[in-house]
């Protein structure tokens, strides 16, 4: 067994239970300690803990970044959290739970300040740096450890300490040998955790929990899993990878394989490209669902093409709107597999403007993109949808024909009626 101080990064054999250097207590134990190297770093309570570390009045006070009455949660601090509030809660509904809480308006700039620092601590350590948004990134350690004279345990433990002096909030750390499971252990041990899983033991670790846990795994494809009997990770893991291939196309080997800690993805740290996108403003406010929708299509297609031409496919998918009183939202979605296709960008993101679109609020400008990229593979599947191999071949003939006939070529319906009523 090895230990780990949290407070001096000394790191050594045994059972200690006290820091034979510094006697702290806040020591982790694990038997692969001084070999992973592959983290996820995450802020706790991020826009929440900018806020307290800037006002040290708030600091045991319930505390809601977010906008105005009729808005939503953006994020809550922990001690919100205790009476259930939550982020994206609408506002109202949170201040039902937590009357007492103290709200406080975004301050975009704050946030974006602290996440420059923070990547700029990780980016000391290696290059091999990828942030994936605002308050979160991965770090891949491996080979050093020559370099930095100790293991990358002890390195990110340093890291962490250095992060509450100098931003002033803490983060919680995920350790494993990939992506994947550095994630799901960065969520273990929140808020100021550090965690750790050996791919070795990710079976076992994650199997009590919930397929829904599975980063990707949206509330469709988990209530069909449960319809299937799949509800925890173990019953994806008591078949073999063949019958979820059979039940659910690539989709079933990928859930499969995270089911099982395994995560193919590298850390790739893309410095030129960070995400591909399009956007378009109208010449007159929008409040119509429907003309709204057209518009999405239309932007899911450019971002697609655009997306297509670079040869790169994304695992974030953010949809963006301003609304005629120029206030800008985003919201995104994580996929288990990366795409470049308009199709699956407009399943994802059509839901999310059918709830923005609900008060009726008129918009000037919307607006999609994906993130996190990495080179495209021959298929994009997602699991979201299994159909989607299908639809994934059609588009691609698409583009073929379009390719060499011209954009004419091939319109779809949806593309037809938005030129027809631009015409108008
Ligand atoms: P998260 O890392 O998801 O949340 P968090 O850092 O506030 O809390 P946790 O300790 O659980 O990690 O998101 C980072 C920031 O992104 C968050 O502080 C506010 C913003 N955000 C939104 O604006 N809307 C959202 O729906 C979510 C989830 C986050
Ligand atoms: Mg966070």
């Amino acid at each position: 067994m090895y230990f780990l101080c949290r407070d001096c990064s000394h790191l050594d054999e045994g059972h200690a239970l006290a820091c034979p250097r510094c006697s702290s207590s806040r020591l982790i134990f694990h038997p692969q300690l001084p070999t992973l190297s592959v983290a996820h770093i995450d802020c706790d309570a991020f826009f929440a803990a900018i806020e307290k570390r800037d006002n040290p009045d708030l600091r045991d006070k319930p505390v809601i970044v977010g906008g105005g009455k009729r808005g939503v949660v953006a994020t809550c601090c922990y001690i919100a959290r205790l009476d259930g509030v939550r982020s994206a809660m609408p506002m109202f509904k949170a201040l039902k739970a937590c009357p007492n809480a103290v709200v406080i308006k975004p301050n975009g700039q704050k946030y974006s300040e602290a996440s420059r620092q923070i990547r700029a601590k990780l980016e000391d350590m290696t290059p091999l740096v990828q942030m994936v948004s605002i308050d979160e990134g991965y770090i891949d350690l491996s080979g050093t450890m020559r370099l930095h004279g100790r293991a990358p345990a002890s390195q990110l433990a340093a890291l962490a300490r250095e992060i509450e002096r100098d931003v002033g909030i803490t983060i919680s750390i995920g350790l494993s040998g990939n992506r994947f499971l550095a994630k799901m252990a960065s969520e273990m041990d929140k808020p100021r955790g550090f965690a750790v899983i050996d791919p070795a033991e990710a079976a076992s670790v994650l199997g009590p929990m919930p397929v829904s846990a599975i980063h990707g795994v949206g509330p469709a494809f988990a209530s069909k899993l449960a319809r299937d009997g799949f509800r925890l990770i173990s019953d994806v893991q008591s078949v073999d990878q063949k019958s979820m291939i059979g039940r659910y196309g690539e989709s079933g080997q990928h859930l499969w394989q995270r089911a099982h800690g395994i995560d193919h993805r590298p850390v790739s740290a893309d410095r030129e490209r960070k995400s591909v996108s399009a956007e378009r403003t109208f010449n007159e406010d929008i409040s119509s669902r429907d003309v709204l929708t057209d518009r999405l299509w239309s932007v899911c297609e450019e971002t697609a093409n655009r997306a297509k031409k670079h040869g790169v496919a994304g695992y974030v998918v953010t949809l963006k709107l301003k609304t005629n009183t120029f206030r800008s939202l985003t919201r995104s979605v994580t996929l288990l597999e990366a795409t470049q296709l308009a199709g699956t960008l407009f399943r994802i993101t059509r839901p999310l403007l059918d709830k923005e679109t609900l008060g009726g609020t008129s918009y000037r400008l919307i607006g999609v993109g994906i993130s996190d990229l990495h080179p495209a593979g021959a298929d994009q599947i997602d699991l979201i949808d299994p159909g989607i191999a299908k639809r994934a071949a059609a588009e691609r003939a698409v583009d073929k024909a379009r390719d060499k006939f011209g954009e004419a070529a091939v319109r779809t319906g949806r593309a037809m009626r938005f030129e027809q009523q631009r015409r108008k």
